[in-house]
């Protein structure tokens, strides 16, 4: 079967790429899957592999209705390999090659730059279903648990894009890359995941929202950049994958936004005024506002990281090279090779933070960064909004690019949250106020007791505004059966 929009479920692995004609991928493809399914029942989620679970699942690229709604138990979700629709006349956008028609092939010069591109996006995938492995245990409603599992098989779905790519275009050695995909672990001290926000943990509900919100829009900026790609399989598995991280922001924008309509709540009924009246706040059941800022410090800081270094001759490489762009690309109205150009970049000089000019080419990653940090302030004002709503005198903000960083500028100074460059001490003494501290873990872990009745919320977040697929407030998204 030829390239389509409709995705062929006839064989194992559906596919809208014409699998069937390609022995020689479908055959490496099953050889993975078995991997891959030991994989997803021992790393994903825990103890959930025979319930039935409402989720969506692809059967059409197009833009329109290609997503249909069913129980399905998640070791039988149909992973599969779908690319968004090829356009003919598609160029190189950007770069040395600019103009030249888009790569079919992987062209030779580029390829040790594509694998380790597409290994990297690959590893983050497995990585977060890890990290998420023990969250159903301790779910908040039926409706959030669908979510969380919802957001799991499809990052199962994006590493199977990724391997899809290795496979059809690395040879020998796209095979060991894919099959070290399934090896690495999450935290393993031994063989960790590649990329260190991967690493840390999502020990509970508050984390795996302030992740699919902050971690997840990593995800978003990163594909968006690898959709701009010359490499024109590697622009078209990212375009569609994109459609599917949408509904990943969603669950952590709207995940924090109930957490805080929850608690202005419950201070409401409580009559208490005072958001920094944490004991006060924490009695009522509910989470209080600074340490959700706390939160959001923490996979801010954990996400920005994710850039890479501000300035990166890597980033300009790829960029010359055209296999990766900008946020928007083609929007952007330049040269698209950055020929003399220049882009303010945040810096520590003599010790203080400045804005410094730099060649535009190797601020990539720092331009990137910027157009994140704008896309995360958006949502936030979102969850400003709720607490203004309900008359709580609380603001959320970002915290300073500088602060908590482990890669790039400032990885070797501690800064405020404000920006103020800090020695250790003062940083030790202070860090508890900006960071989650043992406290904060322990009580939000106390808050954690599992919501499983249909139409139910656990005592620390509000019901959301719709269902899912529009379904009534008790539906019931998760039909336990406890493996
Ligand atoms: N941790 O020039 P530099 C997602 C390494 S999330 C560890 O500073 P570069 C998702 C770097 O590899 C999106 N190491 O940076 C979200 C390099 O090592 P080598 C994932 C790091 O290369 C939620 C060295 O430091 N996709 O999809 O310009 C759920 C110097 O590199 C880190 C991608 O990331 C780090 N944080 O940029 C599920 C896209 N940062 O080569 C999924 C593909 C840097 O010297 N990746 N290093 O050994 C890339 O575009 C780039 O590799 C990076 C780094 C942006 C990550």
């Amino acid at each position: 079967m030829p390239e389509t929009t409709h995705v062929d479920y006839s064989t194992k692995i559906p596919n809208n790429v014409g699998l069937m004609d390609d022995q020689r991928v479908l055959k490496a493809l099953e050889q993975w899957h078995p991997g891959y399914l030991d994989w997803w029942m021992t790393m994903g989620p825990d103890g959930f592999q025979s319930s039935d679970v409402y989720l969506r699942t692809a059967v059409s690229i197009d833009p329109k209705g290609w997503a249909k709604f069913d129980y399905v138990k998640m070791p039988e979700y149909r992973w599969g390999i779908l690319l968004a629709p090829r356009v003919e006349s598609r160029e190189v956008n950007f770069g040395a090659h600019k103009g030249e028609p888009a790569w079919q092939e992987v062209p030779g010069e580029y390829r040790a730059m594509l694998r380790r591109l597409i290994v990297v996006q690959g590893d983050t995938e497995p990585a977060s279903v890890e990290q998420q492995r023990f969250l159903g245990q301790t779910a908040p409603s039926l409706y959030d648990m669908r979510n969380l599992f919802q957001v799991n098989v499809e990052e199962g779905r994006h590493l199977w894009a990724m391997v899809y790519l290795l496979h059809k275009y690395f040879g020998k050695d796209g095979r060991e890359e894919a099959d070290q995909l399934l090896q690495r672990r999450s935290g393993d001290a031994d063989k960790p995941r590649m990329l260190g926000a991967f690493n840390e943990q999502t020990p509970d509900w508050l984390s795996f929202f302030m992740f699919t919100y902050f971690t997840d829009r990593d995800g978003k900026m990163q594909l968006e950049s690898l959709a701009q790609s010359g490499f024109d399989p590697l622009s078209r598995t990212c375009r569609f994958m994109l459609t599917e991280e949408a509904h990943h922001m969603f669950v952590g924008e709207t995940g924090v936004t109930r957490a805080v309509e929850r608690t202005c709540q419950a201070m409401q009924e409580a009559g208490i005024e005072d958001p920094y009246d944490i004991a006060a706040v924490r009695k009522l059941g509910a989470i209080d506002l600074p340490t959700m800022q706390k939160k959001a410090n923490l996979h801010f800081s954990l996400s920005l990281d994710l850039f890479g270094s501000e300035v990166s001759t890597n980033a300009a490489n790829y960029y010359n090279a055209g296999v990766k762009g900008r946020y928007q690309e083609t929007r952007i109205e330049d040269d698209h090779q950055l020929t003399g150009v220049t882009y303010p970049v945040s810096k520590l000089v003599d010790g203080q933070i400045r804005m410094v000019e730099e060649p535009a080419l190797t601020a990539i990653n720092m331009r990137l960064r910027d157009d994140y940090v704008a896309d995360c302030a958006k949502g936030m004002e979102r969850w400003n909004k709720a607490i203004e709503k309900a008359g709580v005198a609380f603001r959320f903000k970002l915290p300073h690019v500088a602060f908590h960083r482990h890669i790039g500028e400032f990885q070797g100074i501690k800064a405020s949250p404000d920006g103020e460059a800090l020695s250790d001490a003062a940083w030790t003494a202070r860090k508890e106020q900006w960071l989650p501290s043992k406290a904060d873990g322990d009580f939000i872990q106390s808050l954690m007791q599992p919501c499983w009745e249909p139409g139910r919320f656990a005592s620390w977040i509000a019901p959301p505004k719709v269902g899912i697929d529009n379904k009534a407030g008790d539906f019931e998204y998760v039909k336990i059966h406890r493996a």
